[in-house]
């Protein structure tokens, strides 16, 4: 880094931006030879969404995250080490190699997950906002979840509870217009996200997902109007995921023409020619961007590669509790 904090702060994006990349590459890799199994929602494509909103948040505020949640648990701080072991299901990973790629966790972090069913993290963050607006707490749970989620009947219970008991809740909406195989306007007779969310109350506001600085901004101002009290806000940040739904996918409900298009705009190329322009990014410090990413990465699979399972006789250990 320049010790120019600006600079740096541009270059901050674009490394966590590269890092989640070069993480979900090398998952699909492992993935591939057998290393990890079970399901596998890869965020490639919608780094920007991840990287920019979160700059809005301090280590006090809580994070809730769907299935496709590598992207945030590496922002958020969780080592790359401790998710690359949870995607191996070993006894070191974020959650002790039990809940695998859907259900990364973190409470040191206050990253809350990591939820399998759609829809279900939205009362979580409600919950979760509830508890620290009861404690007097002036934070913030940001809560992700996709435009499937928008057909969910907990979308309007959370998003109307959020907003009836004016609650600090920055609900973001990751709108890569598929929910699995099924496109927005097949299952919603209203795909205006926005709308959608003004109708329980809460305003909204729509934002190019592809641009991390776009998401970042508006980020920053939900979060200090709800830190001022104002209640929940949400962003619909339009995206698209680059790879398929899960790890297999014939993906025949989107043509190629359309990847090519989404492609792009790359949120990482079209980000890191900014920079270029801006005289900020050059051959010498993408390189060396590059190799302190890769390195962290050699570093996370090794350790999962080394790391332990967890013993037979644990098998039992916390499916009940006294
Ligand atoms: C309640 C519920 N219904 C169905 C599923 C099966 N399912 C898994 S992912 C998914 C699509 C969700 O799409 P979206 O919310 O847009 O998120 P994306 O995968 O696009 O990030 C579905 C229907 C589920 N996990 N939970
Ligand atoms: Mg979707």
């Amino acid at each position: 880094m320049t010790g120019e904090p600006d600079r740096d702060h541009a270059l901050t994006l674009l490394q966590q931006m590269l890092r989640i990349r070069r993480f979900e590459e090398k998952a699909a890799e492992l993935y591939s030879l057998g290393k990890i199994r079970g399901f596998l929602h890869l965020y490639i494509g919608e780094e920007a969404v991840a990287v920019g909103t979160m700059q809005a948040l301090t280590p006090e505020d809580a994070v809730v995250a769907t299935y496709r949640e590598h992207g945030q648990a590496l922002v958020r701080g969780t080592p790359a080490g401790s998710l690359m072991a949870e995607l191996f299901g070993k006894a070191t990973g974020c959650s002790r190699g039990r809940g695998g790629s859907m259900h990364f966790f973190d409470a040191s972090r206050r990253f809350y997950g990591g939820l399998a069913i759609v829809g279900g993290g939205l009362p979580v963050a409600v919950g979760l906002a509830l508890a620290d607006a009861m404690r007097g707490a002036p934070r913030v749970t940001a809560c992700y979840f996709g435009d499937g989620a928008a057909a969910e009947g907990e979308f309007a219970e959370s998003l109307n509870l959020a907003a009836l008991w004016t609650l600090p809740v920055l609900f973001i909406c990751e709108n890569n217009l598929y929910a699995m195989g099924t496109a927005l306007a097949r299952h919603q007779a209203q795909t205006d996200i926005v709308l959608k969310a003004s109708g329980q109350g809460v305003p909204g506001e729509a934002v190019d997902g592809m641009d991390v600085l776009a998401c970042e901004a508006a980020a920053r101002r939900a979060a200090e109007t709800i830190r001022r009290g104002e209640g929940p806000r949400l962003l619909e940040c339009r995206t698209y995921r680059f790879r398929a739904h899960s790890m297999y996918d014939p993906e025949l409900y989107r043509s190629k023409d359309e990847v090519a298009e989404w492609k792009q705009r790359d949120p990482i190329a079209t980000y890191a020619a900014s920079l270029r322009a801006a005289g900020i990014l050059n051959d010498a410090v993408a390189a060396a961007l590059e190799a302190e990413v890769e390195r962290e990465i050699a570093e996370a699979v090794a350790y999962a590669e080394a790391s332990p399972w967890e013993p037979v006789e644990d098998l039992l250990k916390d499916v009940y509790t006294k």
